[in-house]
């Protein structure tokens, strides 16, 4: 019998044995794995598009590439599309969803008068599918950020927009919170900066420390929401300046002690931020990730099963920084099927957490005694080990697709709903 065709309960055996031989338990991994939970960003089903009654178009320097056919046009089609791909997903897992995402019923409400009625839908949705919920103001696509500021404005009318709006989306996020018994991390984001050199770099940042100290001046129960404030190097349109830099959120998060958001594509091109998860994590409470894949820029390709996303989990599990650590994704594909986008990108970050949790303890005794051979020779050996048979076993333990029998699904799904959506 050849090994594809033995059944897989058999092929999970032996990657069993192969890994006790080792001391690795690959039934507690698996266990381990089911216990963390992935927040898929809502943003991937309709190319960061929202449900406001009228649409600015994306800005804010981000950009989704990319037509193919079968984007959710209303919340209810968007809600559809995630069912389908949380059914392709091992696990239980989170939404994260962004403030124009509410439903409006029609009307014009603008950012400023967003309230947590407008999205009871989404949140009915999350109870009945078991899910917490995370969620973001959305401080771009709109008239009063098309100059590219918004909490550090120059106009003080301005930033007390965008203020109103965070303050907000904070009721929100623990309205949310408190009905799914879940804390709701809420990431502020915002795209202020320059495209050229700037000649004051200092007053924009005055400006969004004062703002962001209004924004987080009401203290809220940490069981139903925590703040999260995201750095970024640069975008499209703010190429030479970003006010929210990294240092700038740093400092911020570690002297108000919020969570830094990581968004693995805001730094330079080849800086990855796994080795920033345990040093950060001593100075700030927790960390929200933005698990996000940047080809030559913050691109937000899906992401794939390659070596930065490896450190990422590696870091979380070798360093137990699991509990602080809030996992959510952040890419934007229009290039191919968005379900498949979802599936691909919510599964790889679960197989590198498992090939993660798959390390047997004797590396870090190596390391500890100085024994720097046994522990390159071990990681190298740990590549070639079965994991795929383990990820296989974990997906039929979970009810959801093995292999690629996830994409007949999806093609399945493509051709019976997306197709219709012309
Ligand atoms: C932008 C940030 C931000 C957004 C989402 C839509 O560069 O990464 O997190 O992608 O809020
Ligand atoms: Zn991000």
């Amino acid at each position: 019998m050849s090994k594809s065709s033995e059944p897989k309960s058999s092929r999970y055996q032996i990657a069993k044995e192969r890994y006790a031989e080792i001391g690795v338990d690959t039934d507690a991994a698996m266990k381990k794995l089911a216990k963390i939970p992935i927040s898929l960003h809502c943003w991937q089903g309709d190319d960061v598009g929202g449900f406001e009654t009228t649409s600015e178009g994306l800005s804010g320097g981000i950009a989704v590439t990319g037509n193919y056919p079968g984007k959710a046009r209303t919340p209810d089609e968007l809600r559809a599309d995630l069912d389908k791909a949380l059914s392709l997903i091992p696990g239980k897992h989170r939404l994260n969803l962004h403030a124009f995402y509410g439903e409006f019923s029609g009307k014009k409400i603008d950012r400023d008068q967003i309230e947590p009625a407008h999205f009871q839908n989404w949140i009915d949705w999350a109870k009945s599918n078991k899910m917490g919920m995370d969620f973001n103001p959305t401080c771009f696509a709109h008239p009063k950020a098309a100059d590219g500021f918004t909490l550090s404005h120059s106009k003080k009318s301005i930033r007390e927009f965008w203020i109103e709006h965070c303050q907000r989306s904070r009721d929100i996020s623990a309205a949310m919170g408190k009905a799914l018994g879940s804390p709701c991390v809420m990431n502020v984001w915002i795209p202020d900066g320059y495209k050229d050199t700037p000649v004051d770099r200092v007053s924009p940042r005055q400006r969004l420390e004062k703002s962001l100290d209004t924004i987080f001046a009401e203290k809220k129960n940490p069981k139903h929401m925590l703040d999260a404030v995201e750095c970024k190097l640069f975008g499209i349109g703010s190429e030479s300046y970003v006010v929210g830099s990294h240092e700038f959120y740093m400092g911020y998060a570690v002297k108000n002690q919020k969570l830094l958001c990581l968004d693995a594509g805001h730094f330079h091109p080849t800086e990855t931020i796994a080795d920033k998860l345990g040093s950060t994590l001593m100075f700030v409470p927790e960390i929200l990730l933005h698990v996000s894949r940047g080809v030559r820029w913050d691109s937000d390709h899906v992401v794939t099963l390659d070596d930065s996303l490896q450190a990422i989990s590696s870091a979380l599990v070798r360093d137990n920084l699991l509990s602080r650590t809030h996992i959510g994704l952040d890419f934007f594909d229009a290039s191919i099927n968005r379900i498949a986008a979802w599936t691909i990108g919510t599964r790889n970050t679960l197989k590198s957490l498992l090939i993660a949790l798959l390390e047997p303890a004797s590396l870090r005794e190596a390391e500890k005694i100085g024994d720097l051979t046994t522990r390159l020779a071990v990681m190298e050996e740990l590549k070639s080990m079965p994991w795929g048979d383990v990820w296989d076993q974990y997906c039929e333990s979970q009810n959801v697709p093995t292999g690629m029998n996830w994409l007949k699904e999806t093609q399945a799904y493509e051709a019976k709903v997306l197709s219709k959506r012309q």
